[in-house]
């Protein structure tokens, strides 16, 4: 096929189907919008308030300001700021969630949610200060809960999960004045920061942007992930599959796609309830199949081993095979053309939270007190549904995979239960089999050749040695390619990263869950701090970030609290700050004083991955643990098997 959209051969098969059919999907879109707007492309448009909307010409002539005077790099600054908050607010409120369904599960012992990580219950509640003596788990998880809902609404003082940090760091976010008070307290001054006329310094709409930041990845993602491994276990390696090939001809096919786990969890038993399995054998099916999509598939993936159905960009090409029964949305990255889509099918769509409906879908209102009858009502639909069904044309690729390496499945793989801890990881890292870490996450854009700036990269990575953590979409897609599995370090990676992953059976790409389980990454990086031998704060160690197909706020979110927690981070595709040279400077170069960290954006994979393993070779350098190796550079053979 000329000029393929994706490396996965299978959602180009997808996308013939559906041209055959008249279907749209995202990509006839993405082509309707081209050429997208400069101004925009480059944050240089402002709508702040209705004397624009104003644009400052990116060619240097009139108009170089608003019309209330504001600059380009103001604009820009509020903008890229506004995204940040955004992005907190998003992966914050589904922390918010989580904590209200704890306190739920502590406080009604008929909500069908309990207590299942006890031990991880009492460390978070350590990380509180709340005293674990002599205290029923109930009791002790109501006080967490108690405790992570006052995070959102603290008014002075420092968000809880802050002390996980390195004293260092933390130092550094003290003298600078940015650490977070209360989640939702950041997020609200964000907005108001960037309205018209109120700051007008972009280092300073920067400097709190980085504050709102922190109290997402150390705030509201970190309460979203913690709260969720007490509610529903702490995640382990498990096995799994994944892309369009896990829906089934033949059973009940029930398709989650969103990103709280809340309903999600409960479909899960749902699927397992004998009565309802009965029913879908009556009703014809073989069984029922729960599938996801994007981060809440991630989730069911990580705890439950439950089958991946692809990422972002794949849910239009799920229901078009025609054999979703059913195709149950929350909240994130759902795409609005989902309905006038099922139409052409039988498939059910269900919107669950009542912050997003869509036009044309079913809204049933979920909430945790009602989740377990809730989903059982659902899986009912979607058997009735089964009936309906017409022609199905589901491709047959599917992948295996091995995934739930939370920062304690790390440990323990490493060290064995007894000696759990990351002296193992560093003692690697120091001896050079393993030269680095780098975490690679977030979304697939149609801007870019879906799948691949993920899976070149890793590529790349990996075969320098270079241990992985992912999570997202990113990890779906490497997941696809094949990354996930332990065989894969002999085939991809480096001798001396497939050294350590041989010794310990574990891929040399780790999945770590979700989007909002970044905040596994921030942790380990502190245990790998904490542990010593390779510096004292996170911006010593030789590790980096990067987002190579990013699209959504919540990845500017991430990537700031990534480079204000010291991290060198790159994203693909571009970013929406070019129209202002005082602000590029700012966070790609005097970030590098004030955090240690910084940003830097470069669209072309093999060179991001350039990026990432020049700096992790000077990091080690400067850590004296010896130059790094030479990097690897892929022939046109290597390259090659990367194309469809
Ligand atoms: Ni993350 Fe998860 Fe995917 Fe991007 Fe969307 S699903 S929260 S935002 S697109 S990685
Ligand atoms: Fe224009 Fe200033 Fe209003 Fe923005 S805030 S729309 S730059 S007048």
């Amino acid at each position: 096929m000329s000029n393929p959209k994706s490396i996965d051969s299978t959602v180009n098969e997808m996308l013939e189907h559906a041209k055959t059919r008249g279907l749209e999907t995202i990509w006839d879109r993405a082509d309707e919008q081209k050429p997208h707007c400069v101004y925009g492309e480059r944050g240089l448009c402002c709508r702040a308030c209705y004397m624009g909307p104003c644009r400052i010409n990116p060619t240097g002539k009139k108009p170089q300001k608003g019309v209330c005077g504001a600059t380009a790099e103001v604009i820009v600054a509020r903008n890229f700021a506004k995204m940040i908050a955004s992005g907190t607010a998003a992966h914050s409120d589904h922390g918010r969630e989580v904590a209200k369904t704890l306190l739920l599960a502590a406080t009604n012992p008929d909500s069908g949610y309990a207590i299942r990580d006890v031990r991880k219950l009492k460390r978070v509640a350590q990380v509180f200060g709340i005293s674990i003596q002599d205290k029923p788990k109930e009791k002790m998880a109501l006080e967490v809960a108690e405790r992570a809902l006052a995070d959102f609404g603290r008014q002075e003082g420092e968000i809880s999960f802050i002390k996980v940090a390195p004293e260092k760091r933390q130092a550094i976010w003290r003298k600078l004045g940015i650490v977070p008070r209360g989640i939702d307290r950041e997020v609200v001054e964000m907005i108001h920061r960037t309205s018209m006329g109120v700051d007008q310094d972009h280092r300073n709409i920067m400097l709190h942007g980085a504050r709102t930041a922190l109290a997402d990845g150390w705030g509201g993602s970190m309460v979203a992930t913690e709260l969720q491994d007490i509610l529903f276990g702490t995640p382990s390696p498990i096995r799994g599959q994944v892309n369009l090939g896990v829906l089934s001809k033949t059973d009940v096919n029930v398709v989650v796609h969103g990103h709280e786990p809340v309903l999600s969890e409960m479909l899960a038993l749902a699927a397992r309830d004998k009565e309802l399995l009965d029913l879908a054998r009556s009703a014809g099916a073989t069984g029922i199949t729960l599938a996801g999509i994007c981060c809440t598939a991630n989730e069911v993936l990580i705890r439950h081993g439950l089958p991946i159905a692809g990422n972002v960009l794949q849910q239009e090409l799920a229901v078009a095979t025609g054999a979703v029964d059913a195709m149950i949305v929350d909240v994130q990255c759902i795409m609005p053309s989902l309905p006038q889509l099922c139409k052409n099918f039988h498939t059910l769509l269900i919107t669950t939270s009542p912050k997003a409906k869509i036009e044309g879908a079913r809204s049933m209102n979920i909430q945790a007190e009602n989740a377990y009858q809730g989903a059982r009502t659902i899986v009912r639909e979607a058997i009735a549904n089964y009936a309906n069904r017409g022609a199905v044309d589901i491709p047959r690729d599917k992948m295996d995979l091995v995934a739930g390496f939370s920062h304690e499945a790390i440990t323990y793989m490493l060290g064995g239960s007894f000696r759990g801890s990351y002296v193992p990881l560093n003692d690697n890292i120091i001896n050079g089999r393993i030269q680095g870490v780098a975490g690679v996450v977030g979304c697939s854009n149609p801007k870019t050749t879906h799948d691949k700036g993920h899976v070149g990269l890793v590529e790349e990575l990996i075969a320098n040695d270079i241990l992985v953590v992912q999570t997202g979409c990113s990890a779906i897609a490497c997941a696809k390619a094949g990354f996930l599995t332990p065989e894969s370090a002999v085939k991809h990676a480096g001798k001396g990263l497939a050294e350590v992953c041989r010794a310990v059976g574990m891929p040399p790409v780790l999945h770590s869950g979700s989007c909002v389980d970044n905040s596994r990454i921030l942790i380990a990086l502190s245990e790998m701090v904490k542990v010593g031998g390779l510096g004292q704060d996170i911006s010593d160690l030789p590790v980096a970030g990067a987002a190579p197909e990013w699209m959504s706020e919540k990845a500017i979110a991430i990537g700031q609290y990534f480079v204000a927690s010291g991290v060198f981070t790159v994203f693909g595709i571009g970013l929406p700050v070019t129209g202002s040279e005082l602000f590029c400077r700012h966070i790609f170069e005097e970030y590098k004083d004030l955090f240690g960290g910084h940003w830097a954006a470069q669209p072309d994979q093999t060179k991001i991955a350039g990026l990432i393993i020049d700096h992790i070779h000077a990091k080690r350098e400067k850590l004296g643990i010896g130059k790094g190796k030479e990097r690897v550079l892929f022939d046109m053979e290597m390259r090659r098997q990367l194309e469809v």
